[in-house]
């Protein structure tokens, strides 16, 4: 039997799993359109293409499945970049579908072209930098092969976007279903795991250390590592910290836990690492610019470093390891675990964590190098009531990081997404609504008033199809990082930074969602008895000074 194109690649993403697509339709993509129009893909309406792909990020972010979107030709395919770019940074399995003009009118002007025939916007020269594969399909002859490649990259254990650009009239074109055994289907063929690593060379090095400290990134998140990383830590009585984006693989609460690393974090970690540590274990750590403060040398000067990850191309990309294991990182910890018992290995004696970040609190009090001043309570109490609210744990997504990094202890229970990939400001809310659309516990999306401005319309999004929201507005009339650099670099001379705001009750209002305005400590701590995140879509906006800056340097 022959079937449309449109209809093949709808198919070719329910075989992969897709059951949501984010987009904007065109007339040049009305045939797909049509074809999910018979299919149970949930199609959504975003408001813009950019965040129709924050939104497909968002999904596969948070339930690691497929994330899709969809948009038509020219202005719709280059308003998908940066979410795009977003995905790529972030290693997301995104896929987008775009239209294009039909190949008939190819170089002949036709509108929105971005075929980039006759000087035309070149779609494939535009994605060829943010994609892991894009093409634009031409014919049907090697459709299934192009399906096969963009599923590798989709389904490859280090996953990143797919951009297919489909012209109008091979959309209509048919083709023999069958063809579809060709393509893979919904559980891709796992991936043979990586081989055994041998752990003697690490547990060698660790009989040596006298304070280890155990650095954890993103890679244990992915790899669902984090109870391994509970169990080995507390048998060994290894501190652990975290990158940024791997806060809360281990439970930030724990007795063993310093907290994240990195310039705008509380800094217990650093002088943990500069004045105890003797030996640094990165896990799936890329010990980046934020990490790393900036790529310090001084910070590893005589330190022993076990480097271990799942991604090959992370080894010794910053610094040159003493050790460097490609392992997949569960079984790692699992195997150094036990390792380590059979071999009777003797814990660490590690000093007291908590008195330790107590101490180092203190220091930072006495000699001013504390981040942030009085004028954040309202800000940390909001953190703390998202640490003691929720006991099932929230999904957070946050474009300010700032806070978060000092502020907020992640537990186990929770997942935190800061805004990593490009951090484009904008994020928060569409990714947000994207994991909305899947995850059943409360989402929350933190950003400034500048970064909601940039994407408050997909707020409507949600509205839309009654997903559950709270976003909550850092409200400081300006753009806050740009205002601290002006003061600070530039002499004060404030250019482009400070802006009116919308009055956010009413624009709550209009968009029929619940607004509740933070001012006081005793509104903060009331907030959550009042608001439902669990059913309702709520803009909270939490009052900050103008003039209140984050004191720390990130040399720029
Ligand atoms: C798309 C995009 N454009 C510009 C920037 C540069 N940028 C980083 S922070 C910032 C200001 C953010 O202001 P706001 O969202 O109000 O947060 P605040 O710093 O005030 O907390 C800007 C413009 C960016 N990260 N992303
Ligand atoms: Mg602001």
């Amino acid at each position: 039997m022959e079937i449309q194109v449109s209809q093949f690649i709808v198919r070719f993403l329910q075989q992969l799993g897709v059951d949501t697509i984010f987009g904007m339709p065109g007339a040049h993509i009305l045939p797909v359109y049509d074809a999910l129009f018979d299919s149970d893909i949930q199609s959504v309406l975003a408001k813009h293409e950019q965040g129709a792909a924050f939104m497909a990020g968002g999904l596969a972010r948070a339930t690691g499945n497929i994330g899709a979107c969809i948009t038509t030709t020219g202005p719709g395919a280059t308003n998908l970049i940066t979410g795009i770019a977003n995905a790529y940074v972030d290693k997301l399995p995104v896929i987008a579908i775009t239209g294009e003009v039909p190949t008939y009118a190819f170089g002949k002007g036709g509108l929105q072209e971005s075929s980039g025939e006759g000087g035309t916007v070149d779609q494939s020269t535009l994605f060829a930098g943010v994609t892991r594969y894009h093409k634009m399909i031409e014919r049907t002859d090697y459709l299934v092969s192009v399906l096969n490649e963009a599923a590798k990259h989709l389904t490859a254990d280090i996953p990143g976007p797919v951009v297919l650009s489909i012209p109008f009239n091979v959309q209509k074109e048919m083709i023999d279903a069958s063809l579809l055994d060709q393509l893979p289907s919904r559980a891709p063929a796992p991936t043979p795991g990586l081989p055994p690593a041998r752990v003697e060379d690490c547990i060698e090095l660790l009989k040596q250390a006298r304070t280890p400290l155990i650095v954890a990134g993103y890679g244990c998140i992915q790899a669902g590592a984090q109870a391994a990383l509970q169990r080995f830590s507390e048998y060994m009585n290894i501190p652990v910290t975290s990158s940024l984006k791997a806060k809360g693989a281990l439970d930030e609460h724990a007795p063993l836990s310093l907290g994240s690393l990195g310039v705008t974090s509380a800094g217990y970690a650093l002088r943990y690492l500069q004045e105890e540590a003797d030996c640094l274990i990165l896990l799936g750590a890329g010990f980046n610019e934020r990490t790393s403060y900036v790529w310090n040398r001084a910070l590893l000067k005589d330190k022993t470093l076990i480097q271990v990850d799942h991604n090959p191309l992370q080894l010794n990309k910053v610094y040159r390891a003493d050790i460097t294991v490609q392992a997949d990182l569960r079984e790692y910890l699992e195997a150094l675990e036990q390792a380590a018992r059979e071999q009777d290995l003797s814990p660490k004696a590690t000093r007291d964590i908590p008195a330790f970040k107590q101490a180092m609190q203190a220091r930072a009090d006495a000699d001013g190098t504390r981040i942030f001043d009085k004028r954040f309570d309202l800000v940390k109490c909001f953190y703390r009531q998202l640490e003691q609210r929720f006991s099932e744990g929230i999904e957070l997504f946050d474009d300010n990081i700032v806070f978060a990094q000092s502020f907020y202890r992640v537990r186990q229970c929770d997942r935190f997404y800061p805004n990593t990939g490009v951090s484009s400001l904008g994020h928060a809310i569409p990714a947000a609504i994207g994991a909305g659309f899947k995850v059943k516990r409360p989402v929350f999306a933190l950003l400034g008033d500048g970064g909601f401005q940039m994407c408050a319309m997909e707020l409507m999004t949600a509205v839309n199809y009654h997903i559950p929201l709270t976003v909550v507005v850092f409200n400081n009339q300006t753009m806050g990082l740009i205002r601290k650099n002006q003061q600070q670099q530039y002499a004060q001379r404030f250019i482009n930074c400070d802006f009116i705001n919308p009055d956010f009750a009413l624009l709550a209002k209009s968009f029929g969602i619940t607004h509740r305005k933070i001012e006081t400590l005793t509104q903060c701590e009331a907030l959550f008895d009042e608001l439902d995140v669990q059913h309702d879509i709520n803009l909270v906006e939490v009052m900050l000074d103008q003039d209140a800056y984050p004191n720390y340097s990130s040399r720029r």
